[in-house]
């Protein structure tokens, strides 16, 4: 663990925020929200390796917490816009896992019809705006999605999840700048995990506490601890206010930690970090931080919890065996759906 990082993590004891104003019922729906992410992602991982899913894929596996907490926050007309590490938040926003598992394996009944893949999740009757591959690329169109609620007199918000890489990216300061400028009722989610691929933030950030570049765009900026969902949904819930109520935006680090690999293509803890930092990180698992506060409150029994399990683990079943039988898009395909047309 760097130094900046056992800071805030000292700074950040384990007993969740809002303990207080515990509510049963929702936090049932949180933890089945961030288990469906992690045994969908087990099983990802797993045809991966069988050879079913094909191309680029980023496991969200540790930063289930994020996705959970903003999106249970958001009314269905608001807009999610996201990265490639996009399976985790696709579901939490509401999209089957037999939509995501048939996109993951390249088959017509996937959310983009099998010709995005991983990085591809999209959803428009949910206003889940992808699953974009170009590294900062999607913040620009938040900022246009931004400005077109605002334009439209509406009321709605846009969530715009990115990786602590992005920031240095021309893309983000164009597009904070002008989300600040113009007020525009945008959310951007800085998923701190503190690795760009094999690049540890400290060697490619001059600031450390990257909320802090909120200050070039007059933007209000928070940070917050991504491994407990009530602290993610406070922080979240206060910038989703400020959008939707004033119409400004908000910069929100949340620190978090990726379990896995950057890809499927390296090694888990590859030679960029330790394995003893990992294990630390793991520490912080937070599915288990839920779990071990309901359980302490009485709000689950090991019954519930197996139960959930149980059932989780079947619908995952299912969606592999629906993507799998589900067919490929027969090769003309692939000439349809490149252009809109505007006149329909
Ligand atoms: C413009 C651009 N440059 C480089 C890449 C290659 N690339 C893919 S992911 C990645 C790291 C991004 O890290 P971060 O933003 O922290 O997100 P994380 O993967 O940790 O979720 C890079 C450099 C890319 N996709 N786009």
């Amino acid at each position: 663990m760097s130094p900046s990082t056992m800071a805030a993590a000292k700074k950040k004891p384990d007993t969740p925020k809002g303990a207080a104003k515990s509510d049963p019922a929702l936090n049932m729906e949180l933890l089945h929200s961030m288990l469906l992410q992690r045994r969908f992602e087990e099983r990802t991982a797993e045809a991966y390796a069988l050879g079913k899913i094909g191309g680029f894929c980023h496991l969200y596996i540790g930063q289930e917490a994020v996705s959970t907490g903003s999106l249970s926050l958001l009314r269905p007309d608001d807009y999610v816009i996201t990265t490639y590490r996009d399976h985790g938040q696709a579901l939490a926003r509401g999209m089957t896992p037999r939509a995501v598992m048939a996109e993951l394996f390249g088959r017509q009944d996937g959310c983009s019809k099998g010709k995005g893949g991983s990085m591809h999740m999209f959803d428009r009757n949910l206003n889940f705006l992808g699953g974009h591959g170009i590294v900062g690329g999607h913040v620009p169109v938040a900022a246009g999605v931004g400005f077109a609620i605002k334009y439209r007199g509406g009321d709605q918000v846009i969530i715009c999840f990115m990786g602590e890489s992005v920031v240095n990216t021309g893309a983000f300061h164009e597009a904070l700048n002008m989300a600040g400028l113009w007020k525009l009722p945008c959310v951007f989610i800085i998923e701190n995990n503190r690795y760009g691929m094999g690049t540890a933030l400290e060697r490619a950030s001059a600031i450390h506490d990257i909320y802090e570049r909120g200050a070039a765009y007059n933007m209000r900026r928070a940070q917050c601890d991504g491994q407990d969902v009530f602290a993610v949904r406070e922080a979240v819930g206060e910038a989703i206010e400020l959008a939707r109520k004033e119409q400004a935006p908000t910069l929100l680090e949340v620190r978090t930690y990726r379990f896995m690999g950057h890809s499927m293509s390296d090694a888990v803890s590859g030679t960029y970090r330790t394995k003893a930092e990992l294990e630390e990180y793991m520490k912080r698992d937070p599915i288990v931080l839920l779990r071990t506060r309901m359980q302490e409150n009485g709000e689950l029994t090991d019954e519930q919890l197996a139960k959930m399990d149980e059932d989780i683990k079947a619908q995952v079943q299912d969606a592999w065996d629906f993507a799998d039988a589900s067919p490929e898009l027969p090769a003309e395909a692939l000439y349809e759906d490149v252009y809109a047309d505007t006149h329909t």
